[in-house]
């Protein structure tokens, strides 16, 4: 077998017969931050104990070893980042604040109720983003919170939504890092809506109270994210895609897209381009519906690569954030977290190794035979070798490794959990 530099060459010198630079390409991966997404690690349970898990979404499983503390899923994440490679920031939810004891409402939360976290994440060199909880918690019981008809719920809401954005902010300026603030409300109906404008009249009117306070978009952007239906709200959703598209646009501000939050034939990887001629930014949930808005883990299949291609074809990463969203309770989550994280990086390097100059020109020509003709070639050129030297130069253990990392930290910790 020949050595590892040897067959790392043979993969630059075939991919340069395309026009593509494959160190280049590793270099701009390894620029590129994954957002991950904290609440893998405890079925989206956080530290509040408000009991089950509302707003129509669901964690199904019961694998043994799910994070119980802060402690537990801070090391749980800290495992993560030695599996995956790459610039990796972590994704909190407010139902994760660390309060100690100290009995704070979600409308109340402040900066100081996340230092852990942001200790946390200046220990380990990545970046932090976060989002406001809407689910899980009285007050949205009635399926509605932003857009609630009652002021007094709908203040605590908007509130709550307000403490989010100064914590982000807060997170941002002390990591020097950007921190993208992304909102999702449950608020939808199960039966026929009647009165749906009064809804969204009344969510657009929170909104509008919510980001009347203008931060520094070097440390937080603001972000929203839109859904078809959730479980239990499935004949109305009061922030649709057509309602956020319109907000976002209107303001200013990011538009979130979620892989599982459109009608199964719609693809985000063809709407990305259309929301960039109006959006600034877009932030992405990486998911994996199946047959429903499941949030499985996210596998190397053709929607997520086809969303990572559009991102470099249309010249877009620079403006666009890429986080994970998933939650799967059957399988070893910290297993679960790299599978997903590793093969988004993995998408996105098949991205910058497609020869999208060659493609570009066939297309300007007319020749659609040569642009179909390579599109299959590329499919086969010798990818896993350029991956497995990304995973090696960045001191991360390669595709035959990572899972012992895993077995031996379910062994030696995650098994103790009972
Ligand atoms: C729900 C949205 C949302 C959540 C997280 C936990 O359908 O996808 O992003 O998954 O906020
Ligand atoms: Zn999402």
């Amino acid at each position: 077998m020949p050595d590892r530099n040897a067959l790392y060459e043979y993969a630059k010198e075939t991919y340069a017969a395309l026009g593509v630079d494959v160190d280049r390409a590793i270099r701009r991966l390894a620029s590129v931050p994954l957002s991950i997404h904290c609440w893998q690690g405890d079925d989206v349970s956080g530290f509040e104990d408000m009991g089950a898990l509302t707003g129509g979404i669901a964690v199904t499983g019961n694998y043994p070893g799910k994070a119980r503390t802060p402690e537990e899923l801070m090391d749980d994440f800290s495992q993560v980042l030695r599996l995956v490679p790459g610039k990796k920031k972590l994704n909190l939810h407010a139902s994760y604040a660390i309060l100690e004891g100290e009995k704070v409402g979600r409308d109340a939360l402040e900066p100081r109720h996340f230092a852990p976290w942001i200790d946390y994440a200046r220990e380990k060199g990545i970046g932090l983003d976060f989002n406001p909880t809407f689910f899980s918690h009285p007050l949205s019981s009635d399926g509605f919170t932003l857009s609630n008809a009652d002021a007094g719920i709908r203040g605590f809401w908007i509130d709550h939504a307000k403490a989010c954005r100064a914590i982000a902010n807060a997170m941002g300026e002390a990591l020097g890092q950007v921190c993208v603030d992304n909102l999702w409300i449950p608020d939808g109906s199960k039966d026929q809506m009647v009165d749906k404008v009064g809804a969204r009249m009344r969510l657009k009117e929170a909104l509008d109270e919510i980001y009347s306070i203008p931060y520094d978009r070097a440390h937080t952007v603001d972000a929203m994210e839109s859904k078809l239906f959730g479980i239990g709200a499935e004949s109305f959703t009061v922030g649709s895609s057509e309602f956020y598209t319109g907000y976002a646009t209107q303001n200013g501000l990011a538009l979130t897209m979620d892989i599982g939050h459109y009608h199964p034939t719609e693809m985000v990887s063809d709407k990305i381009s259309a929301v960039m001629c109006f959006c600034q930014n877009l932030l992405l949930h990486l998911s994996r519906p199946v047959r429903w808005d499941s949030d499985h883990v996210i596998i190397l299949d053709d929607e997520v690569m086809a969303v990572m291609k559009e991102l470099v074809r249309g010249d877009f990463l620079a403006r666009t954030f890429i986080a994970l969203d998933y939650f799967d309770a059957s399988i070893n989550r910290i297993a679960a977290w790299v599978i997903g994280a590793r093969n988004a990086q993995k998408a996105l390097l098949l991205a910058l190794l497609e020869p999208v100059e060659a493609l570009r020109r066939m297309e300007r020509d007319g020749d659609y035979t040569g642009r179909l003709a390579l599109l299959e070639r590329v499919k086969t050129l010798p990818f896993g070798i350029v991956w497995d030297r990304y995973c090696a130069e960045q001191d991360i253990p390669g595709e035959d490794a990572w899972m012992d990392e895993v077995l031996r930290y379910q062994s030696e910790e995650l098994s103790k959990r009972v």
